[in-house]
């Protein structure tokens, strides 16, 4: 028998460092009074991420739909941008802010990621690019999308929101495409509480990158594009320096949590594990199974209730479609029986808790809770647990 959690259990909390090392920062703040536009500490935060993650240019955005929306506007794009629904909505917002028409791409049944093979055929004059997402952290199909792009001179977007610790290859996941977004959300592996970060090849991209998000300023007597105000300040770029020093340690432990899961949720019919590879690696963003009622016994939404009951959040991380919503579901490209896969997926699809503050003890009480909803919502599929809870 499980207990309800004391304390309500989330599908991720940020990793927080130690105070002491942030306040120490935030000192060295106060004796520069530097506060924001690209002091001491944003310096400092750009040189360690375009380290970290392998890429020849970086430049910090106050988060990552205006980092998004200034590499839709610095590659100049027009008319229409073939992209996922299976995403975070501000994907698609990015492009639909910036007068751009997304055009919807049916997923892949099993990275979740969009289908590559299904991207030609939406191609049309008016396409200038595809904006493609690394859901979960699971790297999409690079290679394929490259070639598709250099095959019909389309630019290529990489929203890699979920995705800081992924790598192709060896290498990492900015090296591919035009430009690659990160966010630095409280929620994402890697965070400055609020931030975004675009990773890109042609060094000629900077200076253009760095006008717009500061209002378009040449300098002091000249502003020569629309730009806005995407600046990370110095005490964000403070906490994301002491993050970085944590992160390794963080992603060790969702590593191990991520097993924990695996482990419990192995073999057991109705329940889809995201899948490994041997080629890439994938950040441990999130934990998503996905249930389907025929086999399990249950629905994704008796799980998510069931859970609910024991003081368990998870989320349904992407329901509804993107191409679902009020905005985009006029499109021709969002009708339901033009992403088949997707739609199903959707409907399947949880984000159990995944963070490192969280015991392998607590993620197995969760699974127990998992596996036990059939035994409350459903008649006639109840089954034995698996043996690691003999002993729970
Ligand atoms: N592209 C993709 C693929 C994305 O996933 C996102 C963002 C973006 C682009 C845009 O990047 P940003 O502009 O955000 O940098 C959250 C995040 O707000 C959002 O950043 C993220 N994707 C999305 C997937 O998740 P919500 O509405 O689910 O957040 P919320 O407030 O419900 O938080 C989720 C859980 O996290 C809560 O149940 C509790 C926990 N939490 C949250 C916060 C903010 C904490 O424990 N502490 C916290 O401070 O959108």
């Amino acid at each position: 028998m499980v207990e309800p959690f004391e304390q309500p259990i989330f599908v991720t909390r940020p990793l927080l460092p130690d105070l002491q090392i942030v306040t120490a920062k935030l000192q060295e703040i106060w004796a520069a009074q530097w506060l924001s536009n690209g002091g001491m500490q944003h310096q400092k935060l750009e040189c360690a991420l375009r380290d970290r993650l392998r890429v020849p240019n970086l430049t910090l955005f106050n988060n990552g739909t205006t980092a998004l929306m200034a590499a839709v506007q610095t590659l100049g794009l027009a008319g229409e941008v073939i992209t996922t629904p299976f995403t975070f909505v501000a994907t698609t917002h990015a492009l639909a802010l910036n007068g751009l028409t997304p055009v919807f791409c049916d997923i892949d049944p099993s990275t979740m990621n969009i289908d590559p093979d299904q991207i030609e055929s939406l191609i049309t004059p008016k396409t200038s690019a595809i904006m493609p997402v690394h859901v979960y952290g699971m790297p999409c199909d690079v290679e394929q999308i490259n070639e598709i792009a250099r095959k019909h001179g389309l630019k290529v977007i990489y929203d890699a929101a979920h995705a800081f610790d992924s790598e192709v290859g060896g290498a990492g996941i900015g090296a591919y495409g035009d430009i690659t977004m990160y966010s630095f959300h409280a929620t994402k592996t890697f965070h400055t509480v609020e931030g975004g970060a675009l990773a890109f090849g042609d060094a000629a991209l900077k200076p253009r990158l760095e006008r717009l998000k500061n209002f378009g300023i040449r300098d002091e007597e000249r502003v020569d594009a629309v730009g806005f105000n995407g600046k990370l300040n110095e005490l964000q770029a403070a906490v994301g320096l002491a993050v970085l020093d944590c992160l390794d340690g963080e992603l060790t432990k969702r590593r191990a949590l991520v097993d924990v899961y695996r482990a419990a949720f192995d073999g057991v019919p109705g329940l889809t594990l995201p899948p490994l590879s041997e080629h890439s690696r994938t950040t441990p963003s999130y934990f998503v199974i996905r249930i389907e009622k025929e086999l399990f016994g249950s629905t994704r939404d008796d799980v998510y209730r069931h859970l609910q009951g024991y003081n368990v959040f998870a989320r349904k991380y992407f329901y509804p479609l993107c191409s679902d919503f009020a905005p985009y579901r006029h499109l021709p490209s969002a009708a339901p029986q033009r992403l088949p896969v997707a739609s199903r997926i959707a409907r399947q699809v949880l984000a159990l808790p995944l963070y490192g503050a969280l015991s392998a003890r607590e993620v197995e009480r969760i699974c127990e809770l998992v596996l036990a909803t059939p035994l409350r919502f459903s008649r006639g599929t109840e089954r034995s647990l698996p043996a690691v809870f003999v002993s729970l």
